[in-house]
Order: C-alpha cells, then sequence, then structure tokens
C-alpha cells in the first residue's frame, strides 16, 4: 500500500510532472511535446530519468528526476522499502550544498506526494566505476573527492555547528532507519554468515566463503565497525559513496545519491571511497590484455588512494583550525601558546583515528562486495571465473587484514604497499 498521491513515474507521465513546476518547465524551454525522456536508472534502488529539452538561445537543456519506489529495484516488489529516502536525499544535498560546493549537482525541486528529487543533469558525465573499468584515468578525482569529503563532513560535525543547532539534525535523520538497516545488515552482518541474500564466485570461493563464517576475529572486527556505525553519530554522513555515487569528466566531478544519509561515523564515507578504489586495483588484472597491460594505471589508482587521504587529512585540519563555531573544544580552555598547541596534537589524534576507522570501514566495502547480496562491475565483468576468483581472493586477504589488523598500517602508504604485495 502506497500513500495517496504515490504513483511511480514513467517516460509517458514525466512531462505532465513537469510543466507543472514553471520553474523547470521554463528551465526545458518548449513545450513538453518536445521534451525528451529516457529512463536510465542503473543502480540498486530508484527511478531515474534524465530530460533534455530546446532550452533557450539554441542550447539544449537538462534535468535529472529521480523518484523512490516502494521496493528495492535490485530485488523487486518482494522486498518492500520506504518511500522516504527520496525525503533524505534531498535534504542531505540541501545540508551539504555549502561543504560540498559544487561537488554535487544542484538541488531544483522535490515533490513530496511523488518522492521525486529534481535536480541537474550531469553531461557529459560519466559514473566513476564505469570509467575506472574502462582505465580512464581522472586527473582532478582526490582533489575534488577529497573537497566533498572535509567540506560536507566538518561543516555538519560538532567541530562545526553548534549542539543546539547539530541536535534537531541528528534527530531528523535519525528516522533514515530503513536504509541504516540495510547497510547494518548488507555490509556489517550476512556476509559474514549463511544468509540467502549472498552470493560469490561458486564453487571457488566456497571454501572461502565458508571460512569466513568460523572466522571469530573477522566477525568480531565487522561487528565492532558495525557498533561504530549504529552509535557514532559525527557528521551527516553520505552513507553510500562508492564509485558508483560519483559521476567525473576529466575536469569535474560530483558525488550524487546521499539517499543512505545520516549522523554517522566520517571513516564510512572515507573508507567507502578508499575501500572502492583498492578493490578496482585488485580487479585490474582480471582485465589487463597483452595488448592493453593495466600496470601503469594501477599505480595511478594507488596514487590517488594516496592523494585522496593526504589531501581530504590537510582540508580537514585547515577547516578546523580556520574556522567553525562547534561547542566540542570551548576555545576558553585552549588559549595561549601551550593551548594552541595541546588543540594542534588533539587535532592530529583525531585524525589518526579517523583514518584506523575509515581502513576498517574500507574492509568492510570490499568484503560486503564478494560476499554479500550486492557486488560490483569492477570484478563482475571479469568473465573468467578462476581468474575473477583470483582476484577476489586478493581483494579479502587486503580487507580482512584491514579490518583485523588495522594498527599494522599507520600511513596510507601502508595500505597502497599491501595491496601491491597481497596474494
Ligand atoms: P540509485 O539510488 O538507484 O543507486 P543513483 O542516484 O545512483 O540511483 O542514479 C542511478 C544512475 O542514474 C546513475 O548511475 C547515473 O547513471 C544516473 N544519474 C543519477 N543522477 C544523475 C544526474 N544528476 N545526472 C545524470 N545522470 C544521473
Ligand atoms: C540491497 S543492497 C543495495 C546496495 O546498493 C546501494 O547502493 C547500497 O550500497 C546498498 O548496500
Ligand atoms: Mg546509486
Ligand atoms: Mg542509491
Ligand atoms: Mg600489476
Amino acid at each position: 500500500e502506497t500513500p495517496p498521491g504515490y504513483a511511480p513515474l514513467s517516460e509517458a507521465t514525466l512531462p505532465a510532472f513537469l510543466a507543472a513546476v514553471p520553474a523547470l518547465a521554463n528551465r526545458l524551454g518548449g513545450t513538453p511535446a518536445d521534451w525528451r525522456v529516457n529512463e536510465v536508472g542503473d543502480g540498486n534502488l530508484n527511478l531515474v530519468f534524465l530530460v533534455e529539452g530546446p532550452g533557450h538561445d539554441g542550447r539544449t537543456a537538462g534535468l535529472c528526476v529521480k523518484q523512490s519506489l516502494p521496493y528495492l529495484r535490485l530485488v523487486g516488489e518482494g522486498w518492500p522499502l520506504d518511500l522516504n529516502r527520496a525525503w533524505f536525499e534531498q535534504r542531505a544535498m540541501a545540508l551539504h550544498a555549502a561543504g560540498a560546493a559544487g561537488r554535487a549537482p544542484a538541488l531544483l525541486h522535490y515533490d513530496p506526494a511523488l518522492y521525486a528529487i529534481v535536480m541537474e543533469r550531469l553531461s557529459p558525465h560519466v559514473i566513476l566505476r564505469r570509467g575506472l573499468v574502462q582505465g580512464i584515468r581522472y586527473p582532478k578525482l582526490a582533489e575534488h573527492v577529497s573537497d566533498y569529503l572535509a567540506g560536507t563532513l566538518y561543516a555538519t560535525s560538532d567541530l562545526a555547528l553548534p549542539a543546539s543547532k547539530k541536535r534537531p539534525l541528528v534527530a531528523a535523520f535519525t528516522a533514515n532507519d530503513a536504509l541504516c538497516r540495510l547497510t547494518e545488515d548488507v555490509i556489517f552482518t550476512q556476509p559474514y554468515m549463511k544468509h540467502p541474500h549472498n552470493r560469490w564466485t561458486s564453487p571457488q570461493l566456497d571454501a572461502t566463503a565458508e571460512a569466513v563464517r568460523t572466522d571469530t576475529a573477522w566477525k568480531l572486527a565487522a561487528s565492532r565497525l558495525k557498533l561504530k556505525f549504529m552509535a557514532s553519530p559525527e557528521a551527516l554522513i553520505h552513507g553510500d559513496l562508492h564509485t558508483g555515487s560519483i559521476m567525473v569528466t576529466e575536469t569535474d566531478t560530483r558525488v550524487i545519491d546521499p539517499e543512505f544519509a545520516f549522523f554517522g561515523p566520517m571513516g564510512f564515507d572515507v573508507g567507502a571511497i578508499i575501500g572502492n578504489l583498492l578493490l578496482n586495483y585488485l580487479s585490474q588484472d582480471g582485465h589487463a590484455t597483452e595488448e592493453h597491460p593495466r600496470d601503469a594505471y594501477q599505480d595511478w589508482v594507488l596514487a590517488t588512494v594516496e592523494e585522496l587521504w593526504t589531501l581530504f587529512r590537510a582540508k580537514f585540519l585547515h577547516l578546523w583550525r580556520t574556522s567553525g563555531e562547534g561547542d566540542a573544544y570551548p576555545a576558553a580552555l585552549f588559549a595561549g601558546p601551550e593551548g594552541t598547541a595541546c588543540l594542534e596534537t588533539e587535532r592530529r589524534t583525531y585524525l589518526d583515528r579517523l583514518f584506523t576507522d575509515a581502513l576498517g570501514f574500507a574492509g568492510a566495502k570490499i568484503t560486503r562486495r564478494i560476499l554479500g547480496l550486492a557486488h560490483n562491475m569492477d570484478l563482475e565483468t571479469i568473465a573468467d571465473p578462476d581468474l575473477r576468483a583470483l582476484c577476489e581472493t586478493r581483494c579479502l586477504a587486503l580487507a580482512r587484514s584491514l579490518m583485523v589488523e588495522t594498527g599494522r598500517y599507520p600511513t596510507i602508504k601502508s595500505v597502497t604497499e599491501a595491496a601491491r604485495h597481497v596474494r
């Protein structure tokens, strides 16, 4: 049963919906009969339409419309899912807009009855994961993603926001319960047990999947990370920042799809992107051919991981030193040279802890893509199952080490070195 006023949009009904909002119709130009609509959703959850109109002054104009379905698209109507995820997505887009500073599509309109978001259409951007699988370099990626991460996470944390402003936001996003539970189940729980949602490359990884289920140290690490995910309202996190949630050109980078947003641990976002890049690195051996070796490309992927963390750390520290009205570290307690020095040491310790969190979450994000419900095209498009299983085995070895032996990785360089040598 869906609420009154809700119905899934279609390519046929979308023009009337847009025509009823003058600012959108005006942006597209011409009349509804001139608008071309395509449903392009390739994610796991929602409908996404791209619309193109004649625009003005001979320049075509586009829009993107994203609508919740009352179920999980990946599985079908048998798995109902809260429509309200669209509300959380548009609220997160609005709250992140200043911190993201142009690194996300502009939010143009929200229809609460249809659970439909209208946003800027990104063009000629492609999904980062697709570009990485093809071996395309994005020179600005680390700079742009670190801008987004530092900007959005710092601005919504207790370092920047007074508690009286943050607490109501934490309360509002606590209601994104359905999507938080989905993450808790499919990332932190199901890959470590027998569960009908799970799948893996079989029979090659049958013994590995079985071994994970009896690996107490790994299950404990996953559960510690789950607790951290559930009980650390540090900042408004994106909540699903994998390489399928980033759209790129050679010069531009935009983060899409924050429907899993809630106040959670910052390391979950940082770890999501690092984990997805490490997974891509290890998948490249499955895509290399004699004519198209991937070694130099693999170097670029790991250099990007290093640059991303290094820039994120520096940008977050800079924001903390230079701005913020948060209540967490009252300035009055840290006056004078001794206070300044002690606060600076505290900032570095904080970033070290965030790094450790991120590595654990990176491992969990890798593991779920190999043993859980939703897999990644980086590995899925390796046609030879033996070769795919070899890449996946390396991914799992690295993932386990990041989760269980996190203390072995004091620097990002130690992580990329481990990725290079994992067998
Ligand atoms: P889901 O929540 O179902 O994963 P996404 O928000 O990831 O949906 O969008 C699915 C796809 O729609 C993306 O992979 C991308 O191809 C396309 N898309 C999403 N937002 C935009 C946009 N603003 N401009 C252009 N294409 C977009
Ligand atoms: C049912 S699991 C679907 C996955 O797709 C989303 O993008 C999230 O990553 C979620 O875990
Ligand atoms: Mg998506
Ligand atoms: Mg999504
Ligand atoms: Mg190599």
